[in-house]
């Protein structure tokens, strides 16, 4: 064992009598209010969820567990050992569970952990093998994922009448075992999709990052660096987001992490949300075409004339905008740092680049937006894209072995804090109408 769940063990009935009495002596403190434009308006930053893992900050950005981007880039362990390589998602996984930064000795024992729970049940690889040809790899994704359900140690033991003080350790062993096999799924799913369905043997001398990679067919220490450093940045965002809630919300019926992830994916799945890193790709690969047909240069201008068409079509620019953050992500600076190290003459960067200049001045002349800056969409595809790594609409699922990192140690909490279910409150336009009337 790595001792992470022994750790867990340990810290657990502090953070569990912390927040008893927290309720306890503060639990009718009111910490915000609700407008009729935020209850209408897709509950837009009202504080109602609790979630321990990460917090965002509109202007400064996402912190995991208090810590920066940079901040884990020099103290999360790496693979190499050397300092600047990335971080390894195998530690900010500890770090994100324990709020504590792990050891190189820590990571690997963890490591090796997932290594020994990979194994595909029987049934999944012939399931995906199956899959109809043009299935999006997001909707083979979720697919595979409930169809690993079958052996979810939550639903066995739930169905056998465990006992709620055990939830934790359910949930423990299954966000592993699941954790563990992803990469083994998605790496089927691309070698099916796009190939010839030939997957590179699973090699667990590597990390998690580096066994993925060669699973899918990339073998260029550069692009399991890139790798690290996506499956880093991709994993939380706080709970309100999409697919953080929903894994959330499904989990708090006791759905078990099999449903719950699945469901995640769904969300992330949508184009306002994780697609839109492959729109991205989509939205600058039509612009280079459109600009070669019409002989015209990449030019600021240039840029500027084909935003404003996407504008003018009624549709958005993808990669930018959010809902929360009001200034340039950091997860976008940190693929930007990335790029200035390994890929500082790439064409494509360099049309990304000219893009963060126009595109916050177009976005605030159309007046519509609340934030004009990038978010961390726009600029994972250019790097992938650098490395061979071209089938776009693949990109959201690299997004979501992300994201089950940061959803699925939030859901160890949720179950070990025995977080209820969630029922927030709906109203309808005529109760709403009444509540003016009375007001
Ligand atoms: N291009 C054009 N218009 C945009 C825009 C963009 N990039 N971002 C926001 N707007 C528009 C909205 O569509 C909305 O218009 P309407 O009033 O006509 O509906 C208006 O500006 C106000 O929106 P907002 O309050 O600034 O943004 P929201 O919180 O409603 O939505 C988001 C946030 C991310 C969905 C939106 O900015 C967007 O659609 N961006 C493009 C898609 C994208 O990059 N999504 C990925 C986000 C990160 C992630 O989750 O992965």
């Amino acid at each position: 064992s790595s001792g992470l769940k022994e750790r867990l063990q340990e810290l657990m009935p502090a953070q569990q009598e912390a927040l008893k009495n927290f309720k306890k002596e503060h639990g009718s403190k009111i910490v915000d209010k609700v407008t009729i434009d935020q209850l209408v308006g897709g509950a837009r930053s009202i504080k109602c969820m609790l979630w321990e893992t990460s917090l965002l900050d509109p202007l400064e950005g996402i912190r995991f567990r208090g810590y920066t981007i940079p901040e884990l880039q020099k103290k999360l362990p790496n693979y190499s050992g050397k300092p600047g390589d990335e971080p390894m998602p195998e530690g900010l996984f500890w770090l994100l569970l324990t709020g504590e930064i792990p050891t190189k000795a820590q990571v690997d024992s963890l490591t090796a952990d997932l290594h020994s729970r990979a194994k595909l049940p029987a049934h999944v690889e012939p399931m995906i093998r199956g899959f109809p040809k043009g299935m999006h790899p997001m909707t083979q994704l979720s697919s595979a994922i409930l169809a690993l359900q079958t052996e979810s140690v939550f639903a066995s033991e739930y169905a056998k009448g465990t006992s709620k003080t055990k939830y934790w350790e359910h949930t423990y062993e299954d966000m592993l075992n699941l954790l563990a096999r992803l990469p083994e799924v998605c790496a089927l799913i691309y070698r099916c999709t796009y190939f010839d369905g030939k997957v590179a043997p699973y090699d667990s001398s590597l990390d998690y990052s580096g066994n993925f990679c060669k699973m899918l067919g990339h073998d260029d220490p550069a692009f399991m660096e890139l790798m690290r450093l996506y499956i880093v940045i991709h994993s939380d965002h706080e709970g309100g987001n999409a697919s953080a809630h929903t894994c959330h919300l499904v989990g708090s019926t006791l759905s078990d992490p099999y449903l719950s992830l699945s469901a995640c994916m769904n969300a992330l799945a949508g184009p306002l949300h994780g697609l839109a890193n492959q729109e991205v790709l989509g939205w600058l690969l039509g612009l280079q075409a459109q600009l070669k047909e019409q002989g015209k240069d990449v030019t600021p201008e240039t840029i500027t004339e084909f935003a404003w068409e996407t504008l003018k079509a009624g549709k958005v620019i993808p990669g930018y905008g959010h809902a929360v953050l009001r200034k340039t992500d950091p997860r976008y600076t940190s693929q930007r740092e990335f790029a200035l190290k390994h890929l500082p003459h790439d064409p494509l960067f360099k049309l990304v680049n000219t893009v963060y200049e126009v595109m916050p001045g177009v976005l605030t002349e159309h007046g519509k937006t609340k934030n004009p800056y990038p978010n961390v969409d726009s600029h994972s595809g250019v790097l992938l894209k650098y490395y061979g790594f071209h089938h776009y609409d693949f990109y959201t699922v690299l997004f979501g072995i992300g994201r089950a990192y940061g959803v699925l140690a939030q859901l160890f909490w949720d179950r070990a804090l025995g977080l209820p279910l969630e029922r927030p409150k709906s109203v309808t336009s005529e109760w709403l109408n009444n509540f003016i009337k009375n007001n």
